[in-house]
C-alpha cells in the first residue's frame, strides 16, 4: 500500500519542552493520572467525516484540499484508498478508536440494495484493518441527511415512505457498527426539525420520531447488540430547529416516549455553544440526570457564531468540561471524538496531524489540571459549604418533600430574615486560573 502520510512518523510523546510541532508535549497515553491512564481516561477518537471526506468547501466555494486517495475515477477504489489513509493516521496517531457515519466509508449506489452491497465490500476491509491496528469504532452512525430524499427530515419526514427509507439504513448501519465492534451508535438529528411552522405538524413529527427511536432499540435487542445509543443535541442547522436542541429538549424527549433506559447522551461543545450553553453546562445537566454519554470535541468562533467545528484548544473550556466530567465519573462508553475540521486554507495532509495533536495536548493539559482541582478539592468543599443548611434537619426534611408552605410560614415567622452569604464568584474564578496557569 502506497503511504498517504510519507512525511509523519508515529507521533510521541516529548513532554512540554519539546519544540517538534509534530510530537505531544502533553498527552503521554500511559501516564497515570488518578489511577487510570491518559489514554483509559481520554478515550480519542478520529472522525471520517471531517478528517477524511471533507475538502475545505463552504457555502461560498468549493473544496480547496486534495487527497492522494482520492486519485481515481472509480468510488469504490476512492472508498477503498481512503480507508487504508485513515488507518495510516490513526495508527500514527496512536488513537484507539474511529467514528464514522455509513455514507462516509462507502459511496451510496442507486438502490438501498446496492448501497449494502458497497457497504459490505468497504467492512470486510475496515474489518482486516481494525484486526492489523487494534483499532475499533467508539460509534457508528447513519447519514440521514444529505440524500435529497431526506430534504424534510428522516424519521420526522411527512411521508411514511422516507421514514421507512431511512429506518431500512439505520438497521443496516447498526448490523455494520455491531460487526466492527462499535462501542456505541448516535443517533444526531441531521434534518429532524423544521425550518417553517405553517407546513409543520410538530407533535405528529415528534411521535414518529419517537416510534423511529424505539424500532431501533426493538432491533438492537433482537440482533444482541451490546454498543450504547446516544442522542446528539444540536439547536439548529441545517434546520431553522432541531427537535433535539440541547441536552434538557432531548432529556424531556427521552422521557416522555419512554426511552430514557436505552439512551445516553453524545455532547458536542459547538453544539452547546450554538444553543446559548457552555460546554460544561451540556456536561453538568448529563451528569445531574444520569445521561453522561460521550463528547464531540471540538469548540465554535464567537466573532462567526456558527458551527465551526474547530479543533478544540481553549484550555479554559476543557478544564472545566473535564472537570465536570471526571466528577461525573468518567467515560465508560464514550470518549472524546474530534468532529472537527481543519480549515480550507489548511491544505497539507501534515495539517491533519497538527489539528489532532493540538487537540489531544489540550486535553491532556486539562485532564491533569481537573484532576488537581479534584484531588485538592477546594471548589468541591466550597459547594458542599454552601449548601451545608441543607444536611440539617430542617433542610433534609424539605429535600426529602416532607415538608409544608404551613411549617415553612411558621419557620419564616419565627426565625425572621434569612442569613444570606456571598456566592465568591471571583475568588474561585481567581482560584481556577491559579491551576491553570
Ligand atoms: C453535525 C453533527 C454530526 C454528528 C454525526 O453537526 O455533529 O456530524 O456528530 O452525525
Ligand atoms: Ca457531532
Ligand atoms: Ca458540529
Amino acid at each position: 500500500m502506497p503511504q498517504f502520510f510519507p512525511e509523519v512518523k508515529m507521533v510521541k510523546f516529548e513532554g512540554p519542552k519539546s519544540r517538534d510541532p509534530l510530537a505531544f508535549k502533553h498527552y503521554d497515553a500511559g501516564e497515570k493520572v488518578l489511577g487510570k491512564t491518559m489514554a483509559d481516561h481520554l478515550r480519542f477518537s478520529v472522525c471520517y467525516w471531517h478528517t477524511f471526506k471533507g475538502l475545505g468547501s463552504d457555502p461560498f466555494g468549493p473544496g480547496t484540499i486534495i487527497r492522494k486517495y482520492n486519485n481515481s475515477s472509480d468510488p469504490m477504489t476512492v472508498a477503498e484508498m481512503t480507508l487504508w489513509a485513515a488507518f495510516e493516521f490513526f495508527a500514527k496517531l496512536g488513537v484507539d478508536y474511529w467514528c464514522f457515519h455509513d455514507r462516509d466509508i462507502a459511496p451510496e449506489g442507486g438502490t438501498l440494495a446496492e448501497s449494502n452491497k458497497n457497504l459490505d465490500r468497504i467492512v470486510k476491509l475496515a474489518r482486516k484493518l481494525q484486526r492489523d491496528t487494534g483499532i475499533k469504532p467508539l460509534w457508528g452512525t447513519a447519514n440521514l441527511f444529505s440524500n435529497r430524499r431526506y430534504m424534510g427530515g428522516a424519521a420526522t419526514n411527512p411521508s411514511p415512505a422516507v421514514f421507512a427509507y431511512a429506518a431500512a439504513q439505520v438497521k443496516k448501519a447498526m448490523e455494520v457498527t455491531q460487526e466492527l465492534g462499535g462501542a456505541g451508535y448516535v443517533f444526531w438529528g441531521g434534518r429532524e426539525g423544521y425550518d417553517t411552522l405553517l407546513n409543520t405538524d410538530m407533535g405528529r413529527e415528534l411521535d414518529h420520531l419517537g416510534a423511529f427511536l424505539h424500532m431501533a432499540v426493538d432491533y438492537k435487542k433482537k440482533i444482541g447488540f451490546r454498543g450504547q445509543f446516544y442522542i446528539e443535541p444540536k439547536p439548529k442547522e441545517p434546520t431553522k430547529h432541531q427537535y433535539d436542541s440541547d441536552a434538557g429538549a432531548c432529556f424531556a424527549f427521552l422521557q416522555k416516549y419512554d426511552l430514557v433506559d436505552h439512551f445516553k447522551l453524545n455532547i458536542e461543545a459547538n453544539h452547546g455553544t450554538l444553543a446559548g450553553h457552555t460546554f460544561q453546562h451540556e456536561l453538568e445537566f448529563c451528569v445531574a440526570n444520569g445521561i453522561l454519554g460521550s463528547v464531540d470535541a471540538n469548540r465554535g468562533d464567537l466573532l462567526v457564531g456558527w458551527d465551526t467545528d474547530q479543533f478544540p484548544t481553549d484550555l479554559y473550556d476543557c478544564t472545566l468540561g473535564l472537570y465536570t466530567l471526571l466528577q461525573g465519573g468518567g467515560f465508560r462508553t464514550g470518549g472524546l471524538n474530534f468532529d472537527a475540521k481543519v480549515r480550507r486554507q489548511s491544505i497539507d495532509p501534515v495539517d491533519l496531524f497538527h489539528a489532532h495533536i493540538g487537540g489531544m495536548d489540550t486535553f491532556a493539559r486539562a485532564l491533569k489540571i481537573a484532576a488537581r482541582m479534584i484531588k485538592d478539592g477546594k471548589f468541591a468543599r466550597f459547594v458542599s459549604q454552601r449548601y451545608a443548611a441543607w444536611d440539617t434537619a430542617f433542610g433534609r426534611k424539605i429535600a426529602a418533600g416532607k415538608a409544608t408552605f404551613a411549617e415553612m410560614e411558621k419557620y419564616t415567622l419565627t426565625q425572621g430574615e434569612p442569613r444570606i452569604q456571598s456566592g465568591r464568584q471571583e475568588m474561585l474564578e481567581n482560584m481556577l486560573n491559579a491551576y491553570i496557569s
